[in-house]
């Protein structure tokens, strides 16, 4: 068997006495290094010899996992398995091993990728972005938070640039507070999209940062499923908040008191300290700068929301309503600043301009109930917007005599997601991810491709199911379902829910990624629900429930509720509700619009920037450590198209190598080459190659590196230099002075 196995799972191992250590930190003697292969698994899927069997690549995984060695390569993209425990391998000393040193020299992992990305930026003046991706829990949002430790301890920093660190650091609790909560598939679920670019200066100082942040889940500050909560920030305030504070807000210390807080039927999560988060959130807001003015104004719009849903109405079915909890309004008014009665008659009637002319009408109970909530949907979505202003303007970069800096850019988004019931919100997040998924393939197989020619060498391309057709489907003009429903949002009348669907399938209807109950012979279809269609989305099959879907779309809020906010002398809520919006009688654009343009302004963005790739799997449904649950993994590899992403990688060539890089490495191997090549580095490499033994069909000399086919060649090659590193040890250790 020879030496063979001393290689791990990492290409390097080094000794100390009898030790082999590998560069996945993992100790072996030299005898239990004759399994070590076999124990962890390889570290760059790209080195499995049987690379098209899914069985082989979850198997990988799997021993990996077992080991507690979370991350795996393909190439150069990052493969992140959750662990659901926290491992000691986010240390500083951690940070360091993995500073300036190439990609391949030590095991595999999330610091890795960022210093690769800053050292790209730095060497190359390129802008880069990172895009984590993966579905809900697969452990994005803890990726990206990683990424952002790494720079924020190990790049330079004068003491203005520790309080650009801070307040981006920062920046995190606080816009998990507001835009987090607890779903059925994660406790800390990222109910907005975010994406970060992180500034820096010439000497590689981050000197700023600016977020970019894509529609928050509205819908959940009225409403939460059976098992989910409201944002994250409700009950910190109402758990952690001081005494006198919520004396003043009105509120009282259970959050079973407030109507929006108690649809889920969860006010405690056993992973979750709404107490000692409330601290946390609390000192990252002066932080960031806020002065204690604007939180007192921004707690009492939290409060007021609280106060908002406690309000109810009195009056007949059909009847009109009219409000029967004062003490509500009361709260409110003081609050928000807003007259009392003026409020009331704007919960409870419905103004609209007609022909020039003030048309006032009551409304029923269970429009007022709506109104309200849409009331408070307008309020906390336009104060998150306001909140992520102002964390902008606490991060801009200050310096104006440097017009440039460098970027890192961070996607962080919402991951696919798939529930019992599925709505609008669903729908926009899932379209979102056949985005990203679409940018992946493009700019995966295409840099690949460009390699190739760049380096002049001739490839098969690889076959891939593009999911083009399923973002076509949806954001095509006139027949794609965003149109669809916007043009049914349009249509006065009768228009309904139901309509959309019914124009759905008369537009649509013989997709091949949709269908409703409806079939082409006429008959229904049974296993669908008469208010659902059905995406083929590349990830799986959703079934969207089309209840509400026009609301959530037209996201409008009655002109005298807007007028009311206008009034308030909350001086946030001044800046959200602005007077100028109620001379403007333009419709506004609707919901599903507004994030399919900011999504097409987001992809303008990462193409413009070299991406670095994370892709996380979630092992198990039960956010438990230790488990590895091959059918969802099976899965998650499947639609994160990485068995595709790893035959691209693999269809020309297995490893390519710098030329400097492999000689550098290998040069011990050939006594001209040894100890240094004096000539150009490819003549250097060819000969090395040839001395090695390397056949031709084996390898290919590039511009600038060397391509190798099977991965088996470079093993060969790597047990060529234990060999030799293990001889030069045993001759050593016998009292061997070496060549002097
Ligand atoms: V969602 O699409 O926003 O619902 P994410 O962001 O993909 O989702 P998140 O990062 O929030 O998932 O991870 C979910 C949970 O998994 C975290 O709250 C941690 O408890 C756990 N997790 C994720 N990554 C790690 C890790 N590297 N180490 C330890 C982790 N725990
Ligand atoms: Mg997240």
């Amino acid at each position: 068997m020879g030496f063979t196995s001393y290689f791990t799972s990492s290409l390097f191992l080094y000794y100390r006495g009898n030790t082999a250590v590998g560069s996945d930190g993992v100790r072996i003697t030299m005898e239990s290094a004759l399994t070590a292969r076999d124990r962890v698994g390889v570290q760059d899927f790209v080195l499995l010899e049987n690379f098209t069997s899914e069985a082989a690549f979850i198997e990988n995984l799997r021993k990996r996992f077992k080991e507690n060695l979370i991350y795996t390569y393909i190439g150069s993209v990052l493969v992140s398995v959750n662990p659901y425990k926290d491992l000691e391998i986010y240390t500083k000393n951690h940070m360091e091993r993995y500073r300036g040193v190439n990609f391949y020299e030590v095991s595999p992992h999330i610091y890795a990728v960022a210093d690769n990305s800053y050292r790209s930026m730095r060497t190359e003046r390129r802008d880069q972005c990172i895009l984590i991706s993966g579905e809900s829990g697969a452990g994005k949002t803890e990726a990206s938070k990683k990424i952002l430790q790494y720079y924020a301890i190990t790049c330079p920093a004068s003491d203005q640039v520790q309080t650009v660190k801070d307040r981006l650091l920062q920046s995190n609790p606080v816009l998990e507070a507001f835009g987090n909560a607890k779903t059925l598939r994660n406790d800390n679920s990222s109910r907005f999209g975010k994406y970060m670019d992180i500034q820096f200066d010439f000497k590689g100082a981050p000197v700023g940062g600016h977020i970019l942040n894509y529609l928050l889940e509205k819908s959940r500050v009225v409403h939460q499923n059976h098992g989910e909560r409201n944002f994250h920030i409700f009950y910190q305030l109402i758990e952690g908040g001081e005494e006198d504070l919520l004396r003043r807000l009105g509120l009282e210390k259970n959050p079973q008191q407030y109507q929006y807080l108690v649809k889920g039927n969860c006010p405690k999560v056993s992973s979750i300290n709404d107490r000692s988060d409330w601290k946390v959130v609390r000192k990252a807001l002066t932080v960031i700068g806020f002065n204690d003015d604007e939180v007192e104004e921004l707690l009492n719009i939290i409060a007021s929301v609280l106060h908002l849903g406690n309000i109810q109405f009195g009056g007949e079915d059909s009847g009109i309503a009219y409000i029967t909890t004062d003490t509500q309004i009361k709260y409110l008014s003081r609050l928000l600043g807003v007259d009392g009665l003026v409020l009331k008659e704007a919960l409870t009637h419905k103004k609209i301009i007609a022909k020039g002319e003030e048309l006032i009408s009551p409304l029923n109970l269970e429009q007022a109930a709506s109104a309200r909530d849409a009331l408070s949907k307008a309020v906390y979505g336009r104060t998150f917007t306001w909140l992520v202003n102002k964390i902008n303007d606490s991060l801009a970069f200050k310096d104006e005599s440097y017009k440039n800096p460098s970027v890192i850019g961070l996607l962080d988004i919402y991951g696919f997601e798939v529930f019992q019931h599925n709505s609008f919100e669903q729908f926009c997040i899932n379209y979102c991810n056949e985005k990203l998924q679409q940018l992946f393939i493009e700019l995966t197989l295409k840099s690949e491709q460009d390699e190739y020619e760049a380096e002049g060498i001739t490839w098969e391309p690889v076959q891939y199911f593009n999911n083009k057709i399923i973002c076509d489907l949806v954001e095509e003009k006139f027949k794609g379902i965003i149109s669809i429903l916007d043009e049914e949002c349009l249509r006065p009348g009768d228009a309904s829910d139901i309509t959309f669907l019914e124009k759905l399938e008369d537009t649509v209807g013989g997709h091949a990624h949709l269908t409703t109950h409806k079939l082409a012979d006429g008959k229904t279809r049974k296993v669908m629900g008469r208010e659902e269609f059905r995406l083929l989305h590349y990830a799986g099959e959703v079934n969207y429930n089309v209840n509400g879907f026009l609301d959530k779309n037209n996201d409008l809020l009655f002109r005298n509720l807007k007028e009311v906010m206008c009034m308030s002398e909350n001086t946030i809520l001044t800046q959200c509700f602005d007077r100028v919006e109620l001379k403007d009688n333009k419709r506004p654009e609707t919901a599903a619009t507004q994030f399919k343009n900011s999504l097409a302004k987001l992809m303008e963005i990462l193409m413009s920037k070299e991406p670095s790739y994370v892709r996380c799997i979630k092992p198990n449904d039960a956010k438990q450590a230790g488990r590895f649950d091959e059918v969802l993994i099976r899965h998650q590899v499947k639609y994160l198209g990485l068995m595709e992403n790893l035959r691209v990688r693999r269809a020309g060539f297995a490893y390519r190598r710098r030329y400097e890089i492999f000689l550098q490495r290998y040069k011990s191997l050939c006594p001209e080459t040894w100890p240094t090549w004096e000539g150009k580095q490819v003549d250097g490499v060819s000969t090395l190659v040839k001395h090695l033994g390397y056949k031709p069909e084996e390898y290919k000399l590039g511009r600038s590196k060397i391509f190798i086919r099977f991965p088996k060649t470079l093993f060969a090659t790597e047990d060529a230099l234990e060999t030799r590193k293990h001889s030069l040890a045993t001759k050593l250790q016998s009292g061997w002075k070496g060549y002097t």
